[in-house]
């Protein structure tokens, strides 16, 4: 696997490059024009400029994440085509571009949900909370009062304010919409996409749900291994894929991570390889990556990819705020710099023993 860690640009985000490039193993950078609006065309020359920034300080510029669906094409509404027409004229550049993986996320209003963006942990480091009780006795306006005063939340992909200012529209949108009518749309997107992302070598990837279940009453597709086939078989293409998040699906018990690594490694173009802690009333924090701190096995996770020979990309997703990270000015709750870069050595350091082991001949002592 190529490990990756995700940027937000030289004008958002507060981590320099050169701290990047000194987390071992590191090759390419995961992009997006975060300035752009959803449903936007992605100009030849912001893509260009991002391609120059990233080459010039050693990565490449291969994924990029997010290229968001506009919710109209989610709703399925006439208007959809200029946006689908925006979507395709941006795969077509990005192709020019040398991407070869783009993640997106079909999820209705919101992206990603927590309760809490800095819940304190028993060390004393901070991480991404969900509290089950909370999202299930609050409506989604109350949730997002309360969630929206946390520090740095506006600033997180998938919460723009202009987004959010919209909420209660969305929201009278969406009534009476079903499971059904979003396959339906996602279908017709599918159908109209991977056509252009094959001609341009490149590899849809769509994201997991996050949490994987229905929130304030919205349908959510990529919840399960039953919906993952069947979003797979919506359009049977070698374009068509997954981005297989392990936090997002690992966050609910019923789904079985190394057996969905199994099943579709060879639809799996991106790998979001993070620990969550489940907890039996069905809250969940965003733990370290060690496999001793959180409910997922990340030892196995990496070693069943590296036993089926995977060759996509790979990040460490979300981590821990730590060594008093949160009080940086400008931090993104979850992208930090510290625990990324030890949840990377603690994966390099998984993938070097089995390289090692298969070096010598040896079984496989880790899965
Ligand atoms: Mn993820």
């Amino acid at each position: 696997m190529q490990i990756t860690f995700r940027w937000y640009g030289e004008k958002l985000d507060t981590i320099p490059l050169n701290f990047v490039k000194q987390i071992p193993g590191v090759k390419g950078i995961v992009w997006s024009l975060h300035d752009v609006p959803a449903g936007d065309y992605w100009e030849m020359d912001k893509i260009n400029q991002v391609k120059i920034c990233l080459s010039k300080a050693g990565f490449n510029n291969e994924v990029v994440e997010s290229l968001n669906v506009h919710e109209d094409i989610k709703l399925g509404l006439p208007s959809r085509s200029r946006y689908i027409e925006n979507y395709k004229n941006t795969l077509r550049n990005l192709g020019k571009a040398g991407v070869k993986v783009v993640c997106y996320n079909f999820m209705p209003v919101f992206d990603w949900t927590r309760t809490d963006l800095y819940k304190t942990l028993s060390d004393g480091s901070t991480a991404l909370f969900y509290e089950k009780a909370k999202i299930d006795s609050l409506n989604p306006y109350e949730f997002l009062d309360n969630v929206s005063k946390q520090k740095g939340l506006l600033s997180m992909p998938g919460w723009e304010p202009e987004r959010l200012s919209k909420i209660r529209e969305l929201f009278k949108a969406y009534e009476g919409f079903t499971i059904e009518n979003l396959f339906e749309n996602a279908k017709y997107f599918l159908k109209e996409i991977i056509p252009v992302a094959e001609e341009n070598d490149i590899k849809m990837a769509i994201h997991p749900d996050d949490p994987p279940w229905s929130i304030f009453g919205l349908p959510r597709l990529i919840i399960s291994k039953e919906n993952i086939q069947r979003y797979l078989n919506l359009v049977s293409s070698p374009s068509n894929g997954l981005t297989l998040c392990t936090g997002s699906l690992g966050s609910s018990s019923k789904n079985d991570i190394i057996d969905l690594i199994k099943t579709y490694h060879n639809k799996i173009f991106f790998a979001h390889i993070r620990n969550v802690k489940c907890f039996e009333n069905g809250d969940f924090i965003e733990s370290s990556h060690r496999s001793c701190d959180g409910s997922l096995d990340i030892v196995k996770i990496v070693c069943t990819f590296h036993k089926l020979g995977f060759k996509y990309y790979a990040r460490p997703d979300h981590g821990r705020h730590i060594w008093n990270e949160e009080s940086r000015p400008g931090l993104r709750p979850g992208y930090g710099l510290y625990d990324r870069a030890l949840g990377i050595m603690y994966i390099l350091g998984i993938l070097d023993t089995l390289d090692k082991q298969n070096k010598n001949n040896q079984r496989c002592s880790l899965c």
